[in-house]
């Protein structure tokens, strides 16, 4: 895409990263397009209109498409649309919104991805930066899009959390540090249901890396070491995990320096959160950031919502949202990180999840399981006989068989292992409402 004014962009969906994507194209000169299938909202019309973008909604015209020299596809968007097979077929070129907007950016990358932790460690990984005083730009997965950032202002330093979906629309993309929280089945729908294709996909943020890149990736997960060992990724690699952990201090090393992490200081608890500090203070590290500075803002994260969220004690019995855990491998790590009899509440639409993992927990940690959801046959069937089951259909039905069984010193966690959609917008909503049940609670004591 040398001569920009001759080429003709069309972006595929009009959401977050269409937007963003449109915004970065229009200014750079292209002929510039965006369909989206649906209906736009009324936030990303507007800005549209506003930027004199091109667009169509509720439907993709073919000839307005076919005519593209490359199509930016949202990450949301996936292969089996009919829009796309026949771009395919036609050898039209698709990439990410992460690929399209590389080239406009003189700005170096630290890309964070895994099936768990993504959020946190990008969060922390940018609060770092920002108050070691960097000039940089946090996004991609995260808030705003990657290429919404780099058409507003380029910055030296960006934090992306990168999703296996931007990550599949990736092929000349390369990150300066490349971190890997985990690998754990997700999103297997997008992936034949076949879990190698979805590990291919995370392995792909060490894609053309250089030797002076960094990788940083999680040493306890087997699945990344199997592959680790197979590709060879070029850059430097940074493994961390337990055995960097000894007397309750998590050390890690890159090069001659060294950060030495009280995990009793965090106020984000557990193991699964030691990894997400240690990642984060080896990518700034990466960076140049230094030592005393990591410890400082390490220690005053107080962690992001929904996530493990402390939302207040009452009567001797401490709640805790964690909504966003919505698999397996996070639930686990929620209870792992449990210190007191646990009554956990799960629940809402299974993705077709494996509990034998939990089993380890419940009945030691876990006391009660309060279950939430239009159908809870599932987990009722796994554990019934080794807690006592409650089935709630609703979130009030649930808080008040918690309020009920609770005893002081409990903990009440919300971790539900579970897709939210059978009775919320979404996770965040679930979030919120659990919350507002329990503050009003507390006030009505
Ligand atoms: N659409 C079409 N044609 C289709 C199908 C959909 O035009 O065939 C349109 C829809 O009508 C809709 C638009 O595509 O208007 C939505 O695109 P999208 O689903 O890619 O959503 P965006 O708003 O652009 O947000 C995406 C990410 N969403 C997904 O990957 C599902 C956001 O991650 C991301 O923050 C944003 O790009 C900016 O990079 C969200 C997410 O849920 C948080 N991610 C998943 C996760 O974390 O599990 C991967
Ligand atoms: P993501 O963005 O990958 O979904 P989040 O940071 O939003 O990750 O956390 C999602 C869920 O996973 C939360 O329940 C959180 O407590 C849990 N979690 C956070 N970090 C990790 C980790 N490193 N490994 C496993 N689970 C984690």
């Amino acid at each position: 895409m040398n001569d920009s004014k001759q080429q003709r962009v069309v972006i595929l969906g009009g959401g977050e990263s269409g937007y963003g994507s449109a915004v970065l194209a229009k200014s750079k000169g292209f002929d510039t397009f965006l369909s989206d299938a649906g209906t736009l909202s009324d936030k990303y019309r507007t800005l549209l209109d506003q930027e004199g973008i091109d667009y169509e909604e509720g439907g993709h015209t073919e000839e307005k498409i076919l005519s593209a020299d490359l199509i930016v596809k949202s990450p949301g968007i996936p292969e089996k649309a009919p829009i796309v097979r026949l771009l395919r077929q036609q050898g039209v070129k698709i990439v990410s919104e992460i690929e399209f907007a590389r080239p406009f950016s003189s700005g170096r990358t630290i890309c964070i991805t895994g099936s768990n932790g993504k959020t946190t460690t990008t969060t922390l990984t940018h609060r770092i930066l920002a108050e070691a005083g960097y000039n940089v730009a946090v996004g991609g997965n995260i808030g705003e899009s990657y290429a919404r950032t780099v058409a507003k202002e380029d910055k030296e330093w960006y934090v992306l959390e990168l999703s296996s979906f931007q990550l599949d629309g990736c092929y000349d993309f390369g990150a300066d540090v490349a971190v890997l929280m985990n690998i754990t089945p997700d999103h297997l729908d997008r992936y034949d249901y076949v879990f190698q294709n979805y590990i291919a996909s995370k392995m792909r943020i060490t894609n053309n890396q250089s030797p002076e890149g960094h990788f940083i990736y999680c040493g306890d997960d087997k699945v990344i070491l199997g592959e680790v060992a197979k590709q060879s990724p070029a850059a430097e690699s940074h493994p961390f995990g337990r055995c960097n952990i000894a007397d309750g201090v998590a050390t890690v090393c890159l090069g001659e320096r060294k950060v030495a992490i009280e995990l009793d200081r965090l106020h984000i608890k557990g193991l699964h959160n030691a990894y997400n500090a240690m990642a984060a203070t080896l990518a700034a590290l990466a960076a140049g950031v230094a030592e005393e500075q990591i410890l400082s803002t390490l220690y005053s994260f107080e962690g992001v919502e929904h996530r493990l969220e402390r939302v207040c004690e009452i009567d001797g019995v401490e709640w805790i949202n964690d909504s966003k855990a919505t698999n397996v491998d996070s639930v686990w790590y929620a209870l792992e990180s449990m210190k007191r009899p646990t009554i956990w509440i799960a629940g809402g639409t299974d993705k077709g999840n494996d509990y034998e993992p939990l089993m380890e927990f419940v009945g030691k940690k876990v006391k009660v399981l309060v279950c939430m959801g239009l159908n809870n046959s599932k987990l009722i069937d796994n554990f019934n006989g080794i807690v006592p089951v409650y089935n709630t259909s609703s979130l009030d039905e649930a808080v008040e068989v918690c309020r009920q069984v609770a005893q002081s010193g409990d903990t009440v966690l919300l971790s539900p292992a579970c897709a939210s959609f059978d009775l919320f917008r979404n996770y965040e909503e679930r979030g919120r409402l659990f919350k507002a049940k329990v503050l009003e609670m507390a006030q009505n004591k």
